[in-house]
């Protein structure tokens, strides 16, 4: 098989990338080692910057988001009972887009199946060759055969745990990294969300974020140990833990059901350093990853799918190789203010287990700083609703 881009892992980078090229002529094929229902069973991301949201667009796949996605101007952010209301469209001019990770997953799946374009499923062993002759090959294994896509190039798109990275020499390779010493137990409900907008509550037993999918399906997370384990924490267990987190005017009207989804993810922030090796491209998770806090994750991928379906463009349609030249030194410039933001927006409002009293008065500080203060209030909006590409 022949194609021009290989592309690994059938995620949102892949996925979008693929589509994006797709509606330019430029053959992709997508390897992902899961199934789709798999892939679509995930529950992660749920805010999209507006960059995202006109990548979609230009993907050819933003009607249903239009539809069903809800655009928030602006979030609460809690200390205890204090709020402080950071209001997006005054302070960036722009809102951000609440639509699930699931949904961008399924309706990216749906155009490349209907455009008939190649998305192999259940892939093993997939290995990346010849990355530095210019003739790249990959290797891997489909319903019991051996098989070998030749390609101009790799797209590593397979996530924190793919192959892509690790492909890369050690030599070469400078890998960042931060662990933060907790997790996120989020749960989903079919329940009203407790606000109009998100909540992210800083409060003396830790971290809450009250968020959504829609106006019927909430989406709730609670800061917990790492020793912790989902199934340990019954639904009645978590939305007593939820109530004393969040100030009591919300935890009030917080309408409580079943969970239908319950999960434990730990935070971490990581970045590899160079995203690109010979004809090899990192996007997305792959290459780095970080804490939720910022809701940055996803929206970082979508940046990395920017600029080298931008980069790809030039290459096949003009000749001119330089935006795939400057990829990795482009991406990264990014990638780090995104890192520096989440990490920020983490320590901010996370209780750590360390944490003497001079720390929290350093919170307590800082939260009023934001409060009393515009041009705080206006950094954090213009860095959530997303630095231009
Ligand atoms: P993904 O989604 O991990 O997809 C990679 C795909 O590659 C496949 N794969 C392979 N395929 C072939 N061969 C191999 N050897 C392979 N190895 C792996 C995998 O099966 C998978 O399908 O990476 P991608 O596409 O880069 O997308 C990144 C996002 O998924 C991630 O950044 C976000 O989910 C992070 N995130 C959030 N991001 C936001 O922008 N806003 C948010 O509100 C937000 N909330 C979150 C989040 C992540 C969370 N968790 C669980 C980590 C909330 C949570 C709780
Ligand atoms: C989510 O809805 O899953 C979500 C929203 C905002 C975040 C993280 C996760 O910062």
């Amino acid at each position: 098989m022949r194609t021009q881009v290989a592309i690994i892992g059938g995620g949102p980078s892949g996925l979008l990338l693929g589509q994006l090229l797709h509606r330019q002529g430029i053959d992709a094929v997508v390897l992902e080692r899961q199934t789709r229902d798999y892939v679509l069973g995930r529950i992660r991301a749920g805010v999209l910057e507006e960059g995202f949201v006109d990548l979609m667009a230009e993907a050819g796949v933003a009607d249903r988001m239009e539809k069903e996605g809800i655009r928030h101007d602006g979030t609460v952010m809690a200390f205890g009972e204090h709020q402080v209301h950071i209001d997006f469209t005054r302070h960036a001019g722009r809102p951000v887009m609440v639509y699930g990770q699931t949904e961008v997953t399924r309706d990216l799946y749906d155009a490349r199946a209907a455009a008939g374009a190649t998305t192999l499923f259940q892939v093993e062993d997939v290995t990346l060759c010849d990355l530095e002759t210019g003739k790249p090959y990959v290797l891997f294994r489909h319903e019991g055969q051996e098989k070998r896509i030749d390609c101009d190039f790799v797209a590593g798109c397979d996530g924190f745990h793919g192959v892509s990275r690790k492909t890369i020499p050690d030599n070469v390779r400078t890998e960042f990294e931060k662990v933060y010493p907790f997790g996120w137990l989020g749960i989903l409900s079919e329940t009203p969300p407790v606000h109009d907008e998100l909540i992210y509550s800083n409060s003396e037993r830790g971290f809450a974020l009250c968020s959504m999918r829609s106006h019927t399906l909430s989406r709730y997370y609670v800061q917990c140990p790492l020793t912790d384990k989902a199934e340990d924490w019954s639904d009645d267990a978590f939305w007593a833990e939820l109530k004393r987190r969040i100030p009591s005017e919300h935890a009030a009207n917080l309408v409580t059901g079943p969970s239908i989804e319950k999960s434990i993810a730990p935070l971490r922030s990581f970045v590899s350093e160079p995203m690109r090796w010979g004809s090899l491209f990192l996007c997305g998770d792959a290459a780095h990853i970080v804490p939720p806090t910022g809701a940055k994750g996803l929206n970082s991928a979508a940046s990395d799918v920017y600029y080298l379906y931008h980069g790809l463009l030039s290459h096949y349609l003009e000749k001119d190789g330089a935006g795939l030249e400057a990829y990795s030194e482009k991406a990264l410039a990014r990638v780090w203010k995104t890192q520096r933001f989440s990490w920020w927006m983490t320590s901010l409002l996370h209780r750590f287990p360390d944490q003497g009293p001079f720390d929290l008065k350093m919170q307590v500080a800082e939260m009023a700083f934001l409060a009393e203060n515009d041009d705080a209030q206006a950094t954090l909006a213009r860095n959530y609703v997303g630095l231009p590409y």
